[in-house]
């Protein structure tokens, strides 16, 4: 099935010079970009893209990293794009993460680590439009 996933390219990917090696491995991958655009979300921001984690313990900290600087938005589209961008990504924790996925190539910690990847349709359909209207996708 051809699907939409969201990607963020979070702040320490911003930070440590990750935007280019992201990308090319999404075009490497079969990953169509067909929206994308820099954003530094407010704390508030923050806290409204990552409801779902509300109450939890890293829920404070996780949205004051998320806030600490600009951050790259994508849609990538194509056949099971969600399941396979999980998989580029890797766990999680980095430790975790398989290698040559971007967390365990890239990531510090199971917070900051490096991407964010919708993991089900529900959540792509509530995260895409967080960031983008309709016309702001092509294709
Ligand atoms: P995911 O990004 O792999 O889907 P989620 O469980 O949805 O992982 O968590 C969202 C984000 O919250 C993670 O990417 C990470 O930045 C942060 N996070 C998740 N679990 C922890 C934790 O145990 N400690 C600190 N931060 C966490
Ligand atoms: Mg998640």
């Amino acid at each position: 099935m051809n699907e939409r996933t969201l990607s963020i390219i979070k702040p320490d990917g911003v930070r440590k010079g990750l935007i280019g090696e992201v990308i090319r491995r999404y075009e490497q991958e079969g990953l169509k970009i067909v929206a994308m655009k820099m954003v530094h979300l407010n704390k508030a921001e923050a806290k409204g893209f990552y409801a779902v984690h509300r109450g939890k313990p890293f829920f404070e900290s996780l949205t004051v990293f998320m806030s600490s600087g600009p951050s790259v938005v994508m849609v990538l589209e194509g056949e099971k794009a969600i399941e396979r961008h999980r998989q580029i990504m890797g766990a999680t924790d980095p430790q975790q993460a398989d290698e040559g996925t971007i967390r365990r190539m890239y990531a510090d910690t199971i917070e900051q680590n490096i991407v964010h990847g919708s993991d089900s349709t529900e959540t792509a359909a509530f995260e895409i439009p967080y960031f983008f209207s309709s016309s702001e996708i092509v294709g």
